[in-house]
């Protein structure tokens, strides 16, 4: 069962029922779904993410944050908190449910046609479909606007060519959201589109990025397109340029800054429970202040990163929130959630190493989170432009 930590803030007193019971519901499955096969999917390197997905999506998870198509039409809070207690469970599993509804599913709802949204989101919606997101290359990652993947016009639509990297759900996916840049008709100047691609086309191909050492209960994928030929309806008709897919990133960036926060408390909760049975020099480690304030410092960082979740996910629900803002959450969410993960795992001394218990687990998938949907680094440059007008990455 999954553990949780005392309430010492009384948080759970500021939270509607509904969100109460969105991450009752969702711990109730992370516990039948997640927990019980969680340490062999991760030491096997594998996730049967087509099964999960068809659980997730009946229970109302996938695009969750999104309404109508089959979408739950839940609160920017709700989803956060459902992206807590799935990242309890493992940060892989939380990436299929966030890259499915804030990657995938959100631009279709947002930038797409009438007849894309019929066509893919009521089956993405029930996790009989699977989408992917790809805008990372090989040679274009914090920097996604040196891009190299092209969309060339052709008599009926468009041709492309290019390699996409480190794409989350790659190999599993039925439809990959490709950024590519195109000539823009009207200027002639080279503008980011995005394109619904089947994954089915011809010319294109997917492999699975071999050796990971973090996020290994995840697909992710090495993305081919090789003269991958789209009709004209392929295209996203309502966003030109980078704020597309960055504007995607913020709905993803949303959710993680609160599901860092639940691979933080299971590494945590779990540190607390071993410090009370292990004994050393003939007592309990929790009963030795260095043990005690380890256990202190962390649990008033978690809850300090847990209100700024909290905060920023009622501003989002408000429409007052801010990419600045978003990127504070992401950065000092996920970078205290890996001091956590870390400190944790100093608790359980060799014990922590080991699969049996899911400290390091949780911390060398932090590693992926701290690194994926912006870096700490970028998030701080964001927030340096936001505190000095300089824009470090002009
Ligand atoms: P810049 O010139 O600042 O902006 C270009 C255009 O984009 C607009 N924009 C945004 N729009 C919406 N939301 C945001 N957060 C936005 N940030 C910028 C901006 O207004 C402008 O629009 P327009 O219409 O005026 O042209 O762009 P830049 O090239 O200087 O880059 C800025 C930078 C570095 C912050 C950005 O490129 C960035 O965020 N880089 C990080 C890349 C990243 O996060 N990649 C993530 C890939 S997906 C992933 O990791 C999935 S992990 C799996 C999982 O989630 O589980
Ligand atoms: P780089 O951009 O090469 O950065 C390397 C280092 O340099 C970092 O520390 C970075 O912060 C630093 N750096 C870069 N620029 C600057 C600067 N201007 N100033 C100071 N420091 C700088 N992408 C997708 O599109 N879709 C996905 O589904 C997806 N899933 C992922 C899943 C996993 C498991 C991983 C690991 C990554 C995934 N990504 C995905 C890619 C992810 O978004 C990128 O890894 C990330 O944006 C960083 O790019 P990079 O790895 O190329 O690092």
């Amino acid at each position: 069962m999954t553990p949780v930590l005392p309430d010492l803030l009384n948080i759970d007193a500021t939270l509607s029922d509904t969100e109460r019971d969105i991450r009752t519901a969702t711990r109730h499955l992370v516990d039948d779904l997640v927990r019980p096969h969680i340490a062999r999917w991760y030491a096997d390197g594998r996730i049967p993410a087509r099964q999960l997905a068809a659980q997730f999506g009946e229970s109302g998870l996938l695009g969750m944050h999104l309404d109508g198509y089959g979408c739950a039409g839940a609160s920017a809070v709700e989803y956060g908190l459902a992206c807590l207690e799935l990242e309890a469970g493992d940060s892989g599993v939380r990436s299929l449910v966030s890259v499915q509804g804030s990657l995938a599913m959100y631009p279709i709802w947002k930038y797409g046609s009438d007849e894309q949204k019929d066509r893919w989101l009521p089956g993405m919606a029930a996790g009989e479909l699977l989408g992917c997101f790809g805008l990372t290359e090989p040679d274009s990652g914090s920097d996604p606007a040196s891009m190299t993947t092209r969309a060339t016009r052709t008599a009926d639509g468009f041709r492309l060519d290019g390699v996409k990297m480190w794409i989350t759900n790659g190999t599993v996916a039925d439809v990959a959201v490709i950024w590519a840049k195109t000539t823009d008709e009207d200027s002639g100047r080279d503008v980011v589109r995005g394109f619904l691609v089947p994954t089915g086309t011809p010319g294109f191909s997917a492999r699975e990025v071999p050796a990971k050492l973090s996020l290994r209960a995840s697909a992710t994928a090495e993305i081919v397109l090789h003269g991958v030929e789209v009709p004209e309806t392929a295209i996203l008709p309502h966003v030109t340029g980078l704020r597309g897919p960055l504007g995607c990133l913020n709905q993803a960036r949303a959710g993680i800054l609160f599901g860092a926060l639940g691979a933080a408390r299971d590494a945590l909760a779990s540190a607390l429970d071993y410090a009370t049975t292990r004994i050393q020099f003939g007592r309990p480690l929790a009963g030795f202040q260095l043990t005690q304030a380890k256990l202190a410092d962390m649990t008033t960082a978690w809850n300090s990163a847990y209100l700024m979740a909290l905060h920023i996910g009622r501003a989002v629900d408000a429409g007052t929130a801010t990419p600045q803002a978003i990127s504070m959450g992401k950065l000092h969410s996920t970078r205290t959630a890996l001091d956590i993960a870390r400190t944790s795992r100093t608790i359980l001394g060799a014990s922590g190493i080991t699969g049996d218990y899911p400290v390091m687990r949780h911390a060398a998938n932090l590693e992926t989170v701290l690194t994926y949907e912006g870096t700490a680094e970028i998030h701080q440059l964001i927030l340096g432009k936001a505190l000095t007008g300089f824009d470090a990455f002009a």
